[in-house]
């Protein structure tokens, strides 16, 4: 699977105070942290509270390509913070995110085409949050038909039915995770699917079990991207004995030292 840190977000406080002080090396050594544990690629947000997100994408992406050359995945629901972010990576970005709505996707999909980035897709619109299987697959099907007619590649796309918490909306989990099988059976090629983990355990306690658990259960449905916490060791666990499980990776006794060596 494709592991992408979440942790260069500022909503988190340590982030936000590093972002507002230009506290370059704070976010040089949460990257490297999220890498050393394992991320293919890292998120990066700006955060609710950034009062010129446009600017600090740059800053943001600019320090972490000093230290390494890991995919950025420009996360932002503002169209010009995301150009700004995607003039700013150096190699193929992952665009995070459009969401299934014509005038988002008018703007974003010429965007990930212009800079070959890869590009997330909401199941979600301006009328809200789905709130059964087949509202996320008709928004998927928007998703992908759209793509189609623009010719942006369809494996280049990743569809995430958005994570909710288990602990306000538990009727959803078995939606969601149906909704990422049957996303890969829309059109062949397939689309890729992805998720925000940590949405899943939000206001609960026991977040790293119901990470873990959640992660295991979607990769079984198909997942092939998840946006997570890769300083949690045991949910990096997981992940790795999931690939295993799932035939992703050869079997030897000492597997997880193994991944982690690659
Ligand atoms: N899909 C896509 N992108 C996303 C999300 C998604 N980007 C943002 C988010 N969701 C994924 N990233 C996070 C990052 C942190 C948390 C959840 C998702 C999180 N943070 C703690 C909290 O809210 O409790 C903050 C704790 C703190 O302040 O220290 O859980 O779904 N495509």
């Amino acid at each position: 699977m494709l592991i992408v840190g979440e942790l260069i977000n500022g909503m988190y406080a340590n982030i936000g105070k590093a972002i507002a002080g230009r506290d370059k090396k704070a976010i040089q050594d949460c990257a490297l942290s999220q890498v050393k544990s394992g991320a293919d690629a890292l998120d990066v947000n700006c955060g609710p509270a950034s009062r010129d997100p446009v600017a600090d994408i740059q800053w943001l992406i600019e320090s972490i390509q000093e230290v390494t050359d890991k995919t950025i995945c420009v996360d932002s629901s503002k169209p010009k913070v995301i150009e700004s972010g995607l003039k700013t990576v150096k190699g193929r970005a992952i665009l995070n995110s459009t969401t299934a709505d014509l005038d988002k996707m008018d703007i974003l999909v010429p965007l990930a085409k212009q800079y070959k980035a890869k590009l997330i897709g909401l199941t979600i619109s301006a009328k809200g949050i789905p709130q059964n299987k087949d509202q996320r697959l008709e928004l998927a099907a928007q998703i992908v038909s759209y793509c189609a007619e623009k010719e942006f590649p369809i494996e280049d796309l990743y569809l995430d039915p958005i994570a909710m918490p288990v602990n306000v909306a538990q009727s959803q989990q078995k939606e969601i995770l149906e909704a990422i099988h049957e996303f890969k059976i829309i059109s062949d090629p397939s689309p890729k699917t992805i998720l925000g983990l940590s949405n899943v355990s939000q206001g609960s306690s026991q977040r790293s079990l119901i990470n873990r658990t959640f992660l295991t259960m979607a990769l079984g449905f198909g997942l092939d991207a998840a946006i997570l916490d890769p300083l949690d060791s045991l949910l990096m666990d997981a992940a790795i004995t999931s690939d295993l499980i799932l035939n992703k990776n050869i079997y030897c006794d000492k597997f997880l030292e193994a991944y982690r060596k690659k």
